[in-house]
């Protein structure tokens, strides 16, 4: 973790500089990832930067994020250019890049902005801020720092990463609530934004959760009497209804007070698993997703596995 403020100047001049700029999600882009990135590609884009938008992997991205502004600034991952600048936005580290981790590593100025607490920084400029509650308002102190102007659309893309992040402001932070009431003041819909981010889905997300919720099994004696509840949810879902409607599950499995962590295994391809953890209070969770090549917060990590179900429960509880 970096105290910033250093780097948050070098990479503000670097992005006044910039003629061409690369922007990264991560894998599996969620609000916060995509509104980061969105945010700083509509503000560059007007400033006359050549601007491409880079999302790893071959997943389609979520329907609601293709709907926030900028959005025509994605570029499919095997056609991104790889300008000079290359900035990733809100990934804890270079293997959340996937596929796309090579035209990083080869851009002559790497910048990383993001807040999980696992980054140790892997650009050559890093504005890693753990306390900050969302990527999305590490870019807007650069937007501000850039005089950049906070419009409705750059507001949106920031509000989305700002509402998913802070569970609809649940956990958000006084600065957060301060921040967010910027943003609706500049024309944000924040009502719409939420439903449509947070309390939308599918018809078939309700089989989905329903198989989800059967499948959860309660493990009083783990993390020394804590306790562990978890939940799996199985590829076929991925065909049936998209990999993000899965992303929701765990917010049902954590708010289960038995146990102090929560757990769901989602299987992306037979075989693939990806592993959410959420802890409510006593457990640190970044060892356990680092141990794994993962990561993230305290409360809230992650990691992939490869392998039969038993096997990722059991290398999970071997943790
Ligand atoms: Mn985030």
């Amino acid at each position: 973790m970096t105290d910033g403020s250093d780097d948050r100047r070098r990479i503000v001049d670097v992005l006044r500089d910039a003629s061409a700029v690369t922007l990264f999600t991560h894998v599996r882009p969620d609000a916060d990832t995509m509104g980061s990135a969105l945010a700083l590609a509509v503000a560059l884009d007007r400033n006359g930067v050549d601007v491409e938008v880079g999302v790893p992997g071959a997943l389609p991205v979520p329907d609601a994020l293709t709907r926030l502004p900028g959005a025509k600034m994605v570029v499919p991952s095997d056609q991104i250019a790889g300008h000079r600048v290359a900035v990733a936005l809100d990934c804890a580290s270079v293997g959340r890049l996937e596929d796309l981790q090579d035209v990083f590593t080869r851009a002559e100025t790497r910048v990383v902005i993001d807040h999980h607490a696992s980054n140790t920084g892997f650009g050559d400029l890093d504005l890693v801020d753990a306390e900050a509650d969302c990527t999305a308002e590490l870019v807007l102190a650069v937007l501000d720092d850039l005089d950049a102007e906070i419009d409705a659309d750059v507001a949106t893309c920031l509000y989305a990463g700002l509402v998913t992040d802070t569970g609809s402001f649940r956990w958000a932070r006084p600065g957060s609530h301060a921040i967010a009431a910027r943003l609706l003041a500049a024309g944000v819909d924040g009502p719409a934004w939420t439903r449509t981010l947070l309390d939308t889905h599918r018809f078939g997300w309700l089989a989905m959760v329903a198989d989800a919720l059967r499948s959860a099994v309660l493990v009083p004696e783990a993390f020394g009497g804590n306790g562990l509840v978890y939940a799996c949810v199985d590829h076929t879902w991925r065909d049936a209804i998209g990999w993000d409607e899965a992303e929701s599950v765990i917010d049902l499995v954590r708010t289960i007070g038995d146990a102090d962590v929560a757990v769901v295994f989602k299987e992306s391809d037979p075989g693939t698993w990806t592993v959410s953890m959420r802890s409510r209070s006593a457990t640190d969770l970044v060892p356990i997703a680092r141990a794994h090549g993962g990561g993230g917060h305290p409360h809230a990590a992650g990691f992939g596995f490869t392998g039969a179900v038993e096997d990722v429960v059991a290398a999970f509880s071997a943790a």
